[in-house]
Order: structure tokens, then C-alpha cells, then sequence
């Protein structure tokens, strides 16, 4: 496996149904089923909503610290596996605060996973907070300002949660703030949503990366844009497949369009434990369905560098 950054993923969305269950009777807590594989049963997606409202069912049982410590060590040891040397995971605060856990509890669990698998493998790895969209503008502001007391925790903010009807043009303010802060910007948008998203996501909220960004595609005025600024979008496979939100076969993904039309483009697993993999999982599957060169598998991984938000010298000393 290529060495390679990961820039897309949800910590959340790295919870095995094995880890769920372990963690329900650690903390007492009810499930539908407490047989894993019955539980992956219901991974069956129609599209976005589908996967999330199982998703958010699957976080009740995070609690306690050493929970988000046992979800990033799980991530983290798996991804140095794949060959992921960088990783820039996305983590939601709000579902856990409204599940009655304070930030102080998921930052120190995330932030020692952090720092214990970067001794262990040499991985690089930081958090970026996404505001769910679905709990709109207010909210994010508010959930931003609950989170600067651990400021030094996270590198950037990010958006995500249900797309349609959530357009960024409701998160000026929270990015604003995140700016002023010194932070990353990214968002997802184009994953369900249209083309006018990614326009918004660039101009009104600032984003350095676009997360998805597939239906950008549709607008060719916006690609000579994503291609002369060169924005990365940070494209994920088999999550594509699984929520619908590409052609039912891997082999009629836009992915080679988009190389094509000199965009940068890297690979992403999204959430492993629910859209059938890793990012090396990933890599293997447009390599054998959409019969990728091994120098267009090397520019992906190059792009995925390229792409994230390390300093130069460090990522010189990854790839
Ligand atoms: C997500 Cl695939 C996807 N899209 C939007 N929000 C998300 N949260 C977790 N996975
Ligand atoms: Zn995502």
C-alpha cells in the first residue's frame, strides 16, 4: 500500500458494529440487537438519511473517555495498516453533547488516542470539528464557542450531517468566527446537494477543501474554478456507492473524469464501518474496477498530500 494522507473520514463513522456492542455492555446500555453481525444486517442505505439516522442511533453508547479513546486507537492503529501517514479526522460534537457528554470528555479521549498512536506508529494525525448542519447556523456558533476553551485540540471546522435544505449560506457566522480563530475551513457539499453548495461552500464560507464535491461536475464554470485554484476535494469511493449518491457500479464513477479535468482529487474512506472499508479498501477498488495506472494511483496519493493541511517540511518527511 501507497503511503498516503486520509481527509475524509468521520471518526464516528469508524465505529465497528463489534465495537458497539463491546461498548453498549461496558455502559449498560440497550441495542436492538447485541449480535454484531445482525446489527450490520441494517447497513442497507437508500441514501444520506438512511446511513445517518443509523449512525446516529450507533453513538448512544460512546460515554465516556476511555470510549473515544478505544474509537480513535481502533481507527488510528487500522489506517498506520492501510499506510495512512497523515490523517485529518473529522469528529461531530454536538451528537455527543446532545447526548449529555461534555467536550472535555470526547477531546481527551480523541487527543490521547492522538497521541498514543503517533508514538506507537508514527502517524500524524489531528481533529476537525464538523457542525451538523441539520441543527442549523445558531447552534454551530454556539457549539464553535463551547469548543475554543480546547482550541489547541483541533486544526480546523468542518460541515456535515444531512445536506439538502442545510445549504453553507446558513454557517457564515460559525466560519466567520472559525476564521478569526486561525482555523481550517472545509465542507462537505456536491455530495447530495448541487453545484450552487460548492459555489456557496467557496464563497461565503471561505473553505480551503470541498468534501465530496462529486455534482460540481454538472458545472462546468465551476470545475475551471476547482481546477485554476486548484481546491482539493476529497473524494470517497465506496461511500458513493453506498449512499447512492454515484453510479450503482464502481466502474461508472466520475473519478477518471475528474483526473481528467485536473482537479485534485484525493481518496477517502468516509465512514469505514458502514460503506464497506478502509481507504486502502478503497484504493483496491477503483484500482481493479475502474482499471486505474499505477501513475494515476500515484497522483492520488500525491494528491492526498498535496491536499492536507500539514505544514510543508512535515509532509516532506511523510510521503
Ligand atoms: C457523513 Cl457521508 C456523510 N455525509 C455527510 N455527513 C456525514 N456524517 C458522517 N458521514
Ligand atoms: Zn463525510
Amino acid at each position: 500500500m501507497l503511503p498516503v494522507a486520509e481527509l475524509h473520514m468521520h471518526i464516528e463513522g469508524s465505529l465497528e458494529a463489534e465495537l458497539v456492542v463491546a461498548l453498549a455492555r461496558r455502559n449498560g446500555i440497550d441495542l436492538p440487537t447485541f449480535d454484531p453481525a445482525e446489527l450490520k444486517s441494517r447497513y442497507r442505505f437508500t441514501d444520506l438519511q438512511s446511513f445517518l439516522d443509523i449512525y446516529y442511533d450507533n453513538l448512544a453508547v460512546l460515554r465516556t473517555k476511555e470510549d473515544f479513546y478505544d474509537l480513535g486507537s481502533a481507527y488510528l492503529a487500522r489506517a498506520a495498516a492501510a499506510g495512512v501517514r497523515r490523517a485529518e479526522m473529522f469528529f461531530d460534537l454536538q451528537t455527543h453533547t446532545q447526548n449529555g457528554i461534555a467536550p472535555a470528555t470526547v477531546f481527551g479521549g480523541l487527543t490521547a488516542a492522538i497521541a498514543d498512536a503517533t508514538a506507537a506508529t508514527g502517524i500524524s494525525a489531528d481533529l476537525i470539528l464538523c457542525f451538523l448542519r441539520h441543527l442549523g447556523g445558531d447552534a454551530a456558533t454556539e457549539t464553535l464557542r463551547s469548543a475554543l476553551p480546547f482550541r489547541d485540540q483541533f486544526i480546523g471546522v468542518g460541515l456535515d450531517s444531512s445536506e439538502l435544505g442545510f445549504p453553507p449560506s446558513l454557517f457564515t457566522e460559525s466560519f466567520g468566527l472559525a476564521a478569526a480563530e486561525g482555523l481550517h475551513r472545509v465542507a462537505h457539499a456536491g455530495e447530495e446537494g448541487g453545484p450552487d453548495y460548492v459555489w456557496e461552500a467557496l464563497d461565503l464560507l471561505g473553505v480551503e477543501r470541498i468534501d465530496h464535491g462529486n455534482r460540481a461536475m454538472e458545472d462546468a464554470d465551476l470545475v475551471a474554478r476547482l481546477r485554476d485554484e486548484q481546491i482539493p476535494l476529497t473524494v470517497c469511493p465506496l461511500s458513493n456507492i453506498a449512499l447512492k449518491t454515484a453510479p450503482p457500479e464502481l466502474a461508472d464513477h466520475l473519478l477518471p473524469a475528474m483526473l481528467a479535468e485536473g482537479l485534485l482529487v484525493s481518496i477517502n474512506s468516509d465512514d469505514p464501518a458502514y460503506f464497506g472499508g478502509y481507504v486502502d479498501d478503497n484504493y483496491a477498488a477503483i484500482e481493479t474496477q475502474l482499471s486505474l495506472t499505477p501513475a494515476q494511483l500515484g497522483l492520488l496519493a500525491e494528491n492526498s498530500f498535496t491536499s492536507s493541511f500539514l505544514p510543508e517540511a512535515e509532509k516532506e518527511a511523510l510521503r
